[in-house]
C-alpha cells in the first residue's frame, strides 16, 4: 500500500446508510490520488462503526475511530485530523451534502501554496440553496454566515462550511487552541488564525442530505451563538459562560412565575414564596445547564441527583457572596444599581466557575 497523499475525515453520527455510497464516490473522484478515509463515529446506535469496518476488504485505506461516551462535531473532526497519516487533510460531511469531485481541485490549491482551502457555497459557481429542504433553513444559514463573516473578518465567503482541506501543519497548530465543543470548527480556525493563513476557496454546490436525519438542532444553534459571542470578545468570554448566563436569565422567569403563583395564587407568605421561587429557579437552571451548557458531560441517574445537590450548595454560597459584595459596595456609597449588578455578576461568575469544576467536573 502506498503512503496516502490525502486523508479524508468523515465525521459521522448515525450515517450507516450513507457511508458506503459516499466512500464509493470518493474512490471514483480521487482517481490516482493516494488517500485514506477516516470515519469518526461517536458510538452511533445504527452501527456506523461496524458498517465502516466491513468496508475494509474493499477499501484497505479506510479506518474508523469509534469514540465512546462522547459527542460533538468539532471534537470528532479534530480527532480525525489528528489521526491522519497524510500531509494534507480534508474534512467533509458523511451525508453526501458535499461534493467529493471538488477534492482534487482543492488538493491542487494546497499544492500551489494554500494552507487552507474552503469548499464554498457562496462564491461564483457555488450554491447553498439546494442543500436545504426548507427555505427558512437556507435563510438561517445566510444570516449565520454573515454574522460569522462580520466576526471572522471576511477571510472567506463561507466560514460556516463543513467542507475544507488543510495542511497537516495547519491542523496541528489549530488543534492546540481550537475549541473541541460546537459544530463549526472551520469558523473557529478561521477566526483564530485567518490572518496568518493563505486561504483559497473552491466553489461547490451544496446538495441535500442523502439518507438519515440532521443533527443540527436547537442546542447546536444555541452553542453556535455562544461561540460567536465568545469569538467576538476575542475568546475573553467562554462559549459555555454565555450559555450558562443565558440559562441563568431564563431562571429569572421561573423564579418570578413561582413567586407570583404562590404569593397571589396560593396566598403563601411572601418570604416562603420567594424562597420557593429561588429553589425552582435553581432546579430549572441545573436541568437546563445539564442538557444544554454541559450536554457533553450530561449527568444521569444517581449522578444527576448528586450534581443537583452540589449545584444547590454552590449557588447558595454564590448568593451569600453576592449579597456581601453588593452590601459592601452600597456602604461605599456606590449607586444601588451598580452595587446590585456587581453582586449579581460576581454571583454568576462564581457559580459558573465553581459548578463547572464541582458539579460537571469539566476541566
Ligand atoms: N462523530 C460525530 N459526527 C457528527 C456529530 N454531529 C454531527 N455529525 C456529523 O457531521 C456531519 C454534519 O452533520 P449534519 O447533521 O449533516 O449537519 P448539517 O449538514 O448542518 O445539517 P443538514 O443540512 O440537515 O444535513 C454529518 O456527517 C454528521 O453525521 C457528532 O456529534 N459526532
Ligand atoms: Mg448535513
Amino acid at each position: 500500500m502506498q503512503a496516502p497523499e490525502l486523508t479524508i475525515v468523515l465525521p459521522a453520527y448515525n450515517e450507516s446508510k450513507n457511508i458506503k455510497p459516499l466512500v464509493d464516490k470518493i474512490a471514483q473522484a480521487m482517481g490516482s490520488i493516494t488517500h485514506e478515509v477516516i470515519v469518526v463515529d461517536d458510538n452511533s446506535p445504527d452501527d456506523t462503526a461496524g458498517i465502516t469496518r466491513n468496508l475494509v476488504s474493499e477499501y484497505p485505506h479506510i479506518r474508523c475511530i469509534r469514540r465512546i461516551g462522547r459527542r460533538g462535531l468539532s471534537g470528532a473532526c479534530l480527532e480525525g485530523m489528528m489521526a491522519a497519516n497524510a500531509p494534507v487533510v480534508a474534512v467533509m460531511d458523511a451525508d453526501m451534502q458535499h461534493d467529493e469531485t471538488r477534492l482534487p481541485v482543492m488538493l491542487d490549491e494546497i499544492k500551489n501554496g494554500a494552507d487552507l482551502v474552503i469548499g464554498s457555497r457562496y462564491v461564483d459557481g457555488g450554491d447553498h440553496k439546494a442543500g436545504f429542504q426548507q427555505k427558512s433553513r437556507a435563510k438561517g444559514s445566510e444570516i449565520a454566515t454573515s454574522m460569522a463573516n462580520y466576526i471572522t473578518g471576511n477571510y472567506t465567503s463561507d466560514p460556516m462550511s463543513g467542507f475544507f482541506m488543510l495542511t497537516r501543519q495547519t491542523a496541528d497548530k489549530a488543534a492546540e487552541t481550537v475549541s473541541k465543543d460546537g459544530f463549526k470548527i472551520l469558523f473557529d480556525i478561521v477566526s483564530r488564525f485567518g490572518e496568518n493563513l493563505t486561504i483559497k476557496e473552491v466553489p461547490f454546490q451544496f446538495r441535500e442530505r442523502a439518507e438519515g436525519e440532521s443533527k443540527l438542532g436547537f442546542l447546536v444553534t444555541l452553542q453556535f451563538f455562544g461561540l460567536l459571542v465568545s469569538r467576538f470578545t476575542g475568546g475573553l468570554i467562554p462559549m459555555r459562560f454565555m450559555l450558562y448566563a443565558l440559562v441563568g436569565f431564563s431562571g429569572l422567569f421561573v423564579h418570578m412565575a413561582t413567586l407570583f403563583a404562590l404569593f397571589y395564587g396560593a396566598g403563601v407568605d411572601f418570604a416562603v414564596a420567594q424562597f420557593a421561587g429561588a429553589f425552582a429557579a435553581m432546579t430549572s437552571n441545573f436541568a437546563l445547564n445539564n442538557s444544554v451548557t454541559y450536554a457533553h458531560r450530561k449527568l444521569k441517574g444517581n449522578q444527576f441527583w448528586v450534581g443537583l445537590f452540589t449545584f444547590y450548595a454552590v449557588c447558595s454560597i454564590g448568593a451569600l457572596a453576592n449579597v456581601s459584595i453588593a452590601q459592601s459596595l452600597f456602604e461605599l456609597r456606590q449607586s444601588t444599581w451598580f452595587a446590585g449588578l456587581a453582586g449579581a455578576l460576581m454571583n454568576t461568575v462564581f457559580n459558573y466557575a465553581v459548578t463547572k469544576l464541582v458539579t460537571w467536573r469539566d476541566t
